[in-house]
């Protein structure tokens, strides 16, 4: 194991760990093997640091950090840990010598694409966060089996496959089956009086389940501190194969599998519960178990230990920990519910309301019965609250956790946490005065807000190395630890020699997105042309139609009229849409027929052109937000709780399209509204509207030629071989009152967009906003964001190692 990491050592270590594992030499060694070799000797470096750090963590018995999350969007961890442990320039250069390309090394790790969007990557870049500013944080989730859908684009359409992201296996990841724990399913409820004249419930018969650890190192930026991402797999428990074992082995395979059971159905819910129960019941034993390891009591674990809910899918935590204080340790209800609401904690990620999780009751009762006992019982409490000690009957009906024959996942989250928060601003203003208002008013102490942050590491340190460079040459490298010191570069924003080198940088960035475009679409665009980007799930709300339909609205402009012009530029789209999201996928559908028609039109490819990458995630995020000259951020004002890519773009020096929704809003206020491009509907205009009922969306069709052209061309067969292909969207539009507001925000949009051009134009003043963009962005690190939640909710301190 190399302890001292030079390129001498590197090079001995990786000729010998080469022929201890494959029994071959570097240079006839297949990538594969390359790379795995590779990833084992930068793991056992990486295991020096994970040792250190469980030491000092023993010894010292700070707080610690638990982060429950269904998803970590993790992306390739190679580069990333390279480089945050310093090792990079060694590596590259000791392969170098074999002739080996790290780049291609790179290239053949997967995506961990654990998750599906903002939340998750969220989680991610929080993990980093967590370890480079030297907080014991873990991570605690599922190891999928696969990750969410590989996206292919087939005649236009999106074609979902399964994502093999381990079929190289996972070099990062190591089995820890001693720390293996049983999670019970379904079973009988059993009440006695024990020796002590106690009640004792158990449940008996139960399909017990085991749940093995694989932990992944979290390596920080220059720390030693390496964290822990503890992924669960489902593994089948001896004792569960006595009766009808092939069923049994179903059951415990299906639990892993994937990562989005299509909860459309009952079996799908049926999963999803199963799933949510898996790793939030595997997890709280384990803290149990540590804390029990350090301290002779569980009356101190609110003050050792945190659990930070990520929105409501591991919500089960806070009945499971009850059950468990108050079955297995024999706690009274009144404390065990005090340890719980103080160790837990929860954050929202959206206000839509079909999001807000629900889930039948008689399908927890069945699953998890006990646990469904001990929900009733803080259903029951929490209405004698309500009644007696805040007087207010009639909020029975509206917070209930329990109405409707469901369990509201996140009124039990906001009764059992002692932090709710949004995840900026405004988001964080909707919930409390919209969304979540009547537990506002009983219970205001609990809200905050928490603003998303971004980890500047992977986001422009590592992927953009080309401003990187420009960044140290101009203000020194403090804001690699620091990053609110990029607000340095304000000094230079009017620095000739800076613009030049910026503009050249966003260049450079620019070609190697095109090459990319090139050879997986097959489409030349033109890097002098103003790449705007639009790389997000596909959604309604998030609007990907207003953009869509204002292409279509130039496409007919540039044939109708032979003297229209318009700066060149290139449309470009990146998302996934859930697969049983028809409106979504027809959108996707829309702009890959768009793409076709005016990519092969000389009259109006001249003037644009239209990509859509397919497979959208962190790697392709990675090359594609640092390239764009405009960031798309258009959805409808109120609807998107934050946004992180808006950050991402930012940090890069994009110019923020978009309206005043989510952190959008701070974005603004940081660099100033002139150096951003805001148009249409603030949210209390949407608000409003929606409440006056005063939005008829048949007057703007009937009453406006341009844009009725535009929808109609929906209803045509102008962008696909099959009539009317397109008619969901344009009953979406029209049948719906236009929900998200798409042709009310019509032209405001296309004036910001003539707007862009503009500036665009003027490249010196173009420059100067992008710097701008850039200086302000240091507040959008997620090491920010960390620092407050360990402030405000987790009271935690630093560990030095
Ligand atoms: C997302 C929100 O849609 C996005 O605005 C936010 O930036 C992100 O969470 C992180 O907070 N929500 C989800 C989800 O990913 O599944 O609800």
């Amino acid at each position: 194991m190399i302890k001292d990491f030079t390129k001498e050592n590197f090079i001995q270590e990786y000729e010998d760990k080469m022929v201890e594992l494959f029994g071959t030499s570097v240079e006839i060694a297949h990538p594969t093997e390359q790379y795995f070799v590779l990833g084992e000797i930068v793991r056992e470096y990486v295991s020096q640091h994970w040792k250190e750090s469980k030491d000092a963590n023993h010894l010292e018995q700070k707080k610690q950090i638990y982060y429950f999350s269904m998803e970590f969007l993790m992306g390739r961890l190679f580069t990333n840990n390279l480089m945050n442990l310093g090792i990079y320039d060694v590596v590259k250069d000791g392969l170098d010598e074999f002739g080996v390309d790290i780049n291609q090394i790179e290239e053949m790790e997967s995506d961990a694409g654990l998750g599906n969007g903002g939340l998750g990557r969220l989680a991610a870049c929080f993990l980093d966060s967590l370890a480079s500013t030297n907080y014991i944080g873990h991570g605690n989730c599922i190891r999928y089996e696969y990750g969410f859908f590989k996206q292919l684009i087939v005649d236009n359409k999106q074609k979902e496959v399964p994502d093999l992201w381990m079929k190289l296996g996972n070099v990062w990841e190591v089995k820890k089956p001693k720390h293996t724990v049983q999670v019970s399913y379904g079973g009988k409820i059993h009440q006695y009086i024990n020796g002590n004249g106690k009640v004792k419930i158990e449940v008996r018969d139960a399909q017990v389940i085991n749940a093995v650890p694989y932990d992944v190192p979290i390596v920080g930026y220059e720390t030693k501190l390496t964290n822990t991402l503890r992924l669960w797999s489902a593994e089948p428990a001896e004792e569960g194969l006595y009766k009808d074992h092939e069923q049994y082995i179903k059951d415990v395979r299906e639990i892993c599998n994937s990562l989005y059971p299509d909860d459309s159905t009952q079996e799908g819910k049926l999963l999803r519960i199963k799933q949510q129960y898996f790793f939030v019941s595997a997890g709280v034993h384990t803290i149990i178990r540590q804390h029990l390891r350090n301290y002779p009591t569980l009356d101190n674990l609110a003050d050792k230990v945190a659990i930070q809910l990520n929105d409501t899918h591991p919500v089960l935590a806070i009945p499971e920990l009850m059950r468990i204080l108050l079955d297995d340790y024999e706690y009274e209800w009144d404390k065990a519910w005090e340890i719980t609401v103080n160790t837990m904690a929860y954050t929202n990620h959206t206000v839509l309301a079909e999001a807000l999780e629900k889930w039948p009751i008689d399908y927890i009762q069945g699953l998890v019965p006990r646990v469904y006992m001990i929900i009733q019982e803080i259903q029951k409490r929490f209405e004698y609250d309500m009644q007696h000690k805040y007087n207010h009957p009639d909020f029975v009906s509206k917070l209930s956790i329990l109405k409707d024959g469901q369990i509201h996942m996140a009124h039990l989250a906001i009764v059992g946490s002692h932090s709710v928060n949004g995840v900026a601003s405004l988001h964080t203003k909707i919930l409390i005065e919209d969304v979540m208002k009547d537990f506002y008013s009983i219970m205001p102490d609990k809200f905050n807000n928490k603003t998303n942050g971004i980890t500047h590491r992977r986001w422009l340190m590592y992927s953009n190395p080309q401003l990187t460079k420009l960044l140290d040459e101009t203000i020194g490298d403090s804001w690699k630890k620091h990053p609110e010191d990029l607000s340095k570069l304000m000094e230079y924003v009017n620095d000739k020699e800076v613009k030049d080198s910026f503009l050249q940088v966003k260049q450079r960035r620019k070609e190697i997105l095109a090459a990319y475009i090139k050879k997986v679409c097959n489409v030349d665009v033109d890097v002098h042309s103003i790449f705007d980007v639009q790389a997000k799930r596909l959604h309604a709300y998030k609007r990907q139609l207003l953009n869509v339909l204002h292409i279509i609205y130039l496409y007919q402009k540039i044939k109708e009229d032979k003297n229209y012009t318009m700066y060149p530029r290139t449309f470009i789209f990146a998302a996934k849409a859930a697969p049983s999201y028809v409106f979504a996928r027809k959108v996707i559908k829309l702009i890959n027929c768009l793409a076709e028609k005016i990519n092969n039109d000389p009259d109006v490819s001249k003037y644009m052109k239209v990509v859509f990458i397919p497979n959208y995630g962190v790697s392709i995020a990675e090359i594609l937000m640092n390239a764009a000259d405009v960031s798309e951020q258009i959805s409808t004002a109120g609807k998107e709780a934050s946004g992180t890519g808006n950050m991402k773009f930012m940090m890069n020096g994009a110019l923020t399209l978009g309206t005043l929704d989510g952190a959008n809003v701070e974005i603004a206020e940081k660099v100033g509204m002139e150096n951003t491009e805001i148009f249409g509907l603030r949210a209390e205009e949407v608000a409003q509207l929606k409440y006056e009922n005063d939005y008829d969306v048949w007057d703007i069709y009937n009453n406006d030629p341009e844009i009725k052209k535009v929808v109609d061309s929906l209803m045509s067969d102008e962008f696909s071989d099959i009539d009317k292909d397109f008619a969901t969207i344009y009953e979406e539009i029209l049948n719906k009152n236009d929900e998200y507001l798409v042709l009310k925000d019509f032209w405001a949009y296309h004036a910001a967009q003539r707007d862009v051009e503009r500036r665009y134009e003027n490249r010196s003043e173009w420059a100067t906003m992008c710097l701008k963009n850039i200086a302000c962005s240091g507040y959008f690190s997620s090491d920010r964001t960390i620092e407050e939640y360990v402030r405000d909710i987790w009271h935690a301190e630093k560990l030095d190692v």
